[in-house]
């Protein structure tokens, strides 16, 4: 079990304790362009901006303080120094509009915001409809009041369970929702997967396309490399194509992305050398098995998939090196207990696909939200997530729990016909759901983008029918298949099947139409 003192400001672990040990000429932030930050660098950049929240701008322990810019060492340091002065972070995608923003800022009462120069203009649309935001400051403008600052700021004195971040859900349904976590849940997280599963040192270099706002992010370019030393590589723009050139320029160690983009750097590989990478990490969507596959023949590299979630803070199911099953998410990360259960919250035996349930030193804790009921149900934490327990222990993800297609009566999870379309030669990428039929209630549709030089045609369609009913149950087959350019992601690289569902349903409308 993690014990923390009674008393904390995390800041002092993730930055200060580094100083105090001798090592803040150690470097903490890489950026494009030539940027280097020590970690003595960092903790000045961090000290002076703190001194300008609680000094210029009146920051008060507790104040909300919203966030908003790429990934880059201005918003990690002011991230760091809102938490270091007693506050709590609202971190926003950047791709977020005004409408979005006011509904975060209505939420989570935001009275100050902290803005990238490049940002501003939905943030102060957002700021005329919300009511409680009442300053906006650029980064530029944070910059030149830091440079007037005191460089010594000791951390404000937080207990160790007062919130530090509000990590907002992408809402793909309803109103998002905002988790809280405190100053001890993002140590726990580092001390939880951190050091049992992910294993990093002071000499690793971390790099990754997931948005800070995002705790995915958070943990992977932030909390994981300085708890422990390391360093970090801030890329503000990290699509697949950007994300190779930039491991070959800064040769990290470690890379945070999601199962897609390791899929489209695959083709890649060999254009760039990637060679200092050690360990590579997957989350935010299932891991195809095909995907694992092609990643090691071509790396030797095997992927390490993670299921975590906002709510939840971070990973909680994964395995170690040596300890992967292939296709599997993996076992509870030491210190979480995870189960399978049926409809009344029984604990349902290896086979059974049930809902996904959780526990452990972080969990589910909504602002004033009535979802928390459904959510954290007798102390566990239900995920939404249907799963399958195997006889070792291993976790197996089938599909979110309403995501799964209901045809004929046969119950068909979406994903599963992915991994087995994603082991087919001509597949690049794939999102299989439900679409509306008057027979059958509703047909399996795969939506598929092919890799270059594959026509898409009837032949190929029914070539990639087959090959689904020879792997898996034949009555798991797509009816349909569509070719399309891409899929509909958000920006945490998640495949939007309430985007593709939508589609279907248009497309069989559209095609009763035409039969009429
Ligand atoms: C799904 C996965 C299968 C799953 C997240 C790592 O994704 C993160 O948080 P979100 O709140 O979404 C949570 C939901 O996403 N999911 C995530 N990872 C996997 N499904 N395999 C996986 N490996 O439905 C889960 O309930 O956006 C991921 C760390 C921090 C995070 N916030």
């Amino acid at each position: 079990e993690l014990k923390y003192p009674g008393r904390i400001n995390c800041v002092a672990d993730f930055v200060d304790s580094h100083v105090a040990a001798g090592k803040g000429n150690r470097i903490a932030i890489l950026a494009p362009g030539g940027l280097a930050w020590t970690y003595a660098d960092l903790q000045v950049e961090v000290n002076r901006i703190a001194n300008v929240l609680v000094q210029d701008l009146g920051l008060i322990a507790g104040n909300r303080v919203l966030l908003r810019a790429p990934n880059n060492p201005m918003m990690v340091a002011a991230y760091l120094a809102v938490i270091k002065a007693g506050g709590i972070v609202v971190a926003t995608m950047p791709l977020l509009r005004a409408k979005e923003l006011s509904v975060i800022i209505d939420k989570a009462e935001v009275g100050l915001a902290l803005c990238d120069d490049r940002l501003t203009d939905e943030l102060a649309k957002a700021a005329a409809q919300a009511a409680p935001l009442e300053r906006i400051v650029t980064f530029g403008e944070l910059s030149s009041r830091a440079a007037g600052a005191s460089p010594v700021f000791t951390p404000v004195d937080t207990a160790a369970t007062d919130i530090c971040l509000f990590g907002f859900t992408s809402g793909t349904t309803g109103t998002p929702k905002c988790t809280m976590h405190g100053h001890r849940d993002l140590l726990a997280i580092c001390d939880a997967y951190g050091r049992n599963v992910l294993k990093p040192s002071a000499d690793d270099r971390f790099i990754g396309s997931p948005p800070l706002a995002f705790t995915f992010g958070l943990g992977g370019l932030v909390l994981f490399p300085f708890r422990v030393g390391a360093s970090t590589v801030l890329l503000e723009r990290a699509p697949p194509g950007e994300l190779l050139p930039a491991i070959a320029a800064f040769k990290p160690t470690i890379c945070f992305t999601a199962p897609t983009a390791y899929r489209a750097m695959i083709p890649a590989l060999g254009d760039h050398d990637w060679h200092s990478l050690r360990k590579c990490v997957s989350a935010g969507e299932a891991l195809p098995k095909a995907t694992f596959d092609a990643w090691k023949q071509a790396t030797g590299l095997e992927l390490m998939d993670g299921i975590g979630a906002t709510e939840m803070l971070h990973i909680f199911i994964s395995a170690p090196e040596g300890k992967i099953r292939p296709g599997a998410t993996g076992l509870p990360v030491p210190g979480y207990e995870a189960k399978v259960i049926g409809m009344d919250g029984e604990e349902l035996g290896p086979g059974q696909p049930g809902r996904l349930a959780v526990r452990g030193p972080t969990g589910c804790r909504y602002l004033s939200d009535e979802r928390q009921s459904r959510y954290v149900i007798d102390g566990w934490n239900v995920t939404g997530d249907t799963y399958v327990v195997d006889a070792d222990g291993y976790f197996w993800y089938q599909a979110r729990s309403d995501d799964m297609i209901v045809s004929a009566g046969y119950n068909i999870a979406g994903p599963e016909v992915e991994s087995c379309l994603l082991s087919h030669p001509a597949i690049a990428e794939c999102g299989v759901v439900g679409q509306p039929d008057e027979e059958r209630g509703t047909i399996v549709k795969a939506y598929v983008v092919l890799k270059p030089g594959f026509a898409a045609d009837k032949v190929l369609a029914e070539e990639l029918q087959a090959f689904v009913k020879a792997e898996i149950a034949p009555y798991k087959y797509p009816r349909v298949i569509a070719f399309v350019d891409q899929l509909p992601r958000t920006e945490t690289g998640k495949l939007q099947r309430f985007a593709l569902r939508e589609i279907a349903a248009r497309d069989a409308a559209s095609s009763r139409t035409a039969a009429e």
